[in-house]
């Protein structure tokens, strides 16, 4: 059944415009939107490989009657590409997912990740008001849980100060306040939803859970010997993706713009995301050492399995994450549903079913490029 406009009576489908369609996120929030009736338009970058295949499985063709999901080249930041889409597309919804998204990389490409991130929510924003749009599209900013950066209080919700601590977090902040801005100058439905992390089968694999899940999976077929890490210390709130982007969804149905933590209010160490992990190969870890010397060892055959690369610290470390999802659960009726334990199962369990695809489809005579399964950010 179609989604019809907010609050009338028009049976009009609604539509919307998801920056970072081809993200762990877009791919997720394209499919609820699809099943909700929405026609649904996706930014997507102009890449020199196939970058769509996190949402193949939902493409359609734009020559078939009735086709709802239509993609565009653009890029965040170039601001009359941007505009040129919001006003072609008349977006009901825009959910601004869009963003150089890794922190450590950050650190790399600190003015990049500024306009991309920061400025790049600023075009989408402009788009709207210069469009006189304010009064019909609504806009979701996908805000996080880096704003928290070094711990001010726990757990951490909507009143507790920001103090970001990478580039990334400080090209967010001004994302977040300028839609906070918007939203109070011109009156826009404009929202933030200060996410904690949120992971899935589809997350990137160089963020952390991925890249344990994938390690563990190669190590598990024999691929890989060691998975080499930075941090272990880290504590993060990690809940499932497909949760979050539901409560997206409900942020944008809200009478008004608002903002709010999307979190599951439980928080562990990396050190224990590698031992549920590997955990569900039967594999048992037993650490020794310390900091930079730290490993992790098969409890029955005492093979080095996870050894601490000091590449992977981060110049300013974000030590302890642990949200405080009241007011959504209050306002929006939103809850996480999935626990660490079976997130992290069903990571393995795909990973399990990569790996072993990736490892067939390789000609018996080739030779596996070293990189494959190496341990990369
Ligand atoms: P991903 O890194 O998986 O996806 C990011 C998306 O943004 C991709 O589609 C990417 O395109 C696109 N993108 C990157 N740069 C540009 C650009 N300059 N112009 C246009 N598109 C661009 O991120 P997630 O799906 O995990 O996260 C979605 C959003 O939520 C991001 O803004 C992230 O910062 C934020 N967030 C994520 C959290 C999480 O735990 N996942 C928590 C809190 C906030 P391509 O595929 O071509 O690279
Ligand atoms: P984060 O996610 O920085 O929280 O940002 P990531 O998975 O990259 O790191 C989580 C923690 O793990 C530590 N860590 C490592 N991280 C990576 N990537 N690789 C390693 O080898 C490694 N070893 C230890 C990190 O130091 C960190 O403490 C994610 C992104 O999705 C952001 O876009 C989003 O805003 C936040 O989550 C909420």
């Amino acid at each position: 059944m179609a989604s019809t406009l907010h609050g009338g009576n028009s049976l009009m489908t609604k539509t919307a415009l998801i920056t970072g369609i081809t993200g762990q996120d877009g791919a997720y929030l394209a499919e609820l939107l699809l099943a909700k009736g929405y026609e649904v338009h996706g930014l997507k970058r102009r890449s020199s490989s196939f970058n769509t295949g996190r949402i193949d499985h939902i493409y359609q063709d734009p020559h078939e009657i009735g086709a709802r999901l239509h993609l565009h080249y653009g890029d965040m930041t170039d601001s009359m590409n941007v505009t040129r889409i919001v006003q072609e597309t008349q977006p009901d919804e825009i959910y601004n997912l869009a963003a150089m998204s890794h922190v450590a990389v950050s650190f790399e490409t600190p003015e990049y990740t500024a306009n991309a991130d920061g400025i790049g929510t600023l075009r989408l924003l402009e788009a709207i008001r210069l469009l006189k749009m304010s009064d019909k599209t609504r806009i979701y900013q996908a805000s996080t849980s880096e704003l928290y950066g070094l711990v001010q209080e726990v757990p951490q919700s909507e009143t507790t100060p920001f103090y970001p601590r990478s580039p990334y977090a400080a090209a967010k902040m001004y994302a977040y306040w300028i839609t906070v801005n918007y939203r109070e100058a011109y009156g826009m439905h404009a929202s933030n939803g200060i996410l904690f992390n949120h992971e899935s089968p589809r997350r990137g694999e160089t963020f952390v859970t991925r890249k344990i899940t994938r390690a563990v999976a190669a190590i598990h077929l024999g691929l890989q010997e060691t998975l080499y890490l930075g941090n272990l210390d880290a504590k993060r709130d990690w809940g499932h993706a497909r949760d979050y982007v539901e409560g997206m969804w409900r942020i944008v149905q809200q009478p008004h713009g608002d903002d709010f933590v999307l979190a599951t209010g439980v928080t562990q160490t990396v050190r224990s995301f590698v031992e549920l992990a590997f955990a569900e190969v039967d594999v048992k870890i037993d650490w020794s050492g310390e900091g930079v010397d730290e490993v992790g060892r098969c409890a029955k055959t005492g093979k080095t399995l996870v050894k601490v690369d000091p590449r992977y610290f981060r110049p300013t470390e974000v030590d302890l994450l642990i949200g405080n999802p009241a007011k959504a659960k209050r306002l929006l009726g939103w809850e996480a549903t999935t626990t660490l334990a079976e997130l992290c199962a069903e990571m393995v369990r795909e990973d399990l079913k990569v790996i072993a695809r990736e490892a067939e489809s390789r000609r018996p005579d080739e030779e596996r490029p070293s990189t494959l399964y190496a341990n990369k950010s």
